[in-house]
């Protein structure tokens, strides 16, 4: 996969260099191309920001360094020529980053970020993209970060552990949280290492029985006392046929009951007792 941003603070991205990204960098399966916006400006102050039309606060970016930079990377296709980048713009008013989403991202070939600062980049850029390339408008939730770099290493590294060859099957993907399968919507139990027992504390019993069936029917039950305590609202996306009897009783323990009216688990309203 290729993958091209373009920032003003190029500097901003060197996390890229380290792990999973870095690794998969020196490995031949990610090309990732850094710009700097501002060698796309022509004034001597190398300009990239201006005041809103409208009125309001704080600073707009200006269309034209990004349009020379998209151009150039467009234009940068060379030996594959007609292909676009898929251009990724991080964004608090994108849709939200899902597993899903990273999964959509990481079939594509190519991914171009625009990261921005300020109060964003000119609407006009971006709509003038759209009609040349698929765009995406992402955020990574319900809170606002200074600029988009950190958003697009949120990204980056959740698309290229899904690339082939960048996870080892120890590390696979398989059984992630948000992937669509049998632990789709559950968030992960506890987990331990040696020693099996440390300051007073051991390990649960369970998981040095070395029976492997009631390990993952324990930490399936954890995984569901987890997802109750922590997400409560991923409840009601728990699919019927991905639980067998031992989930539901175990589920039933925890006051979850399969509704069939609804077709849906639902919690036991607080306050009454089974
Ligand atoms: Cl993608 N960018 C910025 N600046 N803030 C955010 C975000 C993105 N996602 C959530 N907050």
């Amino acid at each position: 996969m290729r993958i091209d941003v373009v920032t003003i603070f190029p500097e901003y991205l060197e996390p890229l260099n380290v792990s999973l990204v870095g690794k998969a960098r020196a490995r031949g399966l990610l090309d990732v191309r850094l710009h700097g916006l501002r060698e796309h400006t022509s004034d001597v102050h190398r300009t990239v920001d201006d005041s809103p039309y409208g009125g309001g606060p704080g600073m707009v970016m200006k269309p034209e360094p990004w349009a020379a930079a998209l151009d150039g990377i467009v234009d940068s296709a060379g030996e594959a020529d007609g292909e676009v980048p898929t251009l990724v713009v991080p964004t608090p008013s994108g849709r939200p980053f899902t597993q899903a989403l990273a999964q959509e991202l990481a079939g594509r070939p190519w991914l171009a970020f625009a990261p921005a600062r300020y109060e964003g980049i000119d609407r006009r850029v971006i709509d003038a993209a759209a009609e040349r390339m698929p765009v995406v408008e992402v955020s990574i939730g319900d809170y606002v970060l200074a600029g988009g770099e950190v958003a697009v290493l949120v990204i980056v590294e959740a698309v290229a552990r899904l690339l082939p060859g960048v996870l080892g099957n120890a590390e696979s993907h398989q059984d992630d949280s948000f992937a669509p399968g049998r632990m789709a919507d559950l968030l992960e139990g506890p987990v331990y290492t040696k020693p099996a027992e440390w300051r007073d504390r051991p390990v649960p019993e369970v998981l040095l029985s070395g029976n492997h069936g009631l390990i993952a029917r324990w930490r399936r039950e954890q995984a569901f006392a987890r997802t109750l305590a922590m997400r409560p609202d991923l409840v009601e996306r728990w699919d019927r046929a991905a639980m067998d009897k031992h989930d539901l009783k175990a589920l039933a323990g925890l006051g979850v009951h399969w509704d069939e009216p609804s077709g849906r688990f639902r919690r036991r309203p607080i306050g009454v007792e089974e």
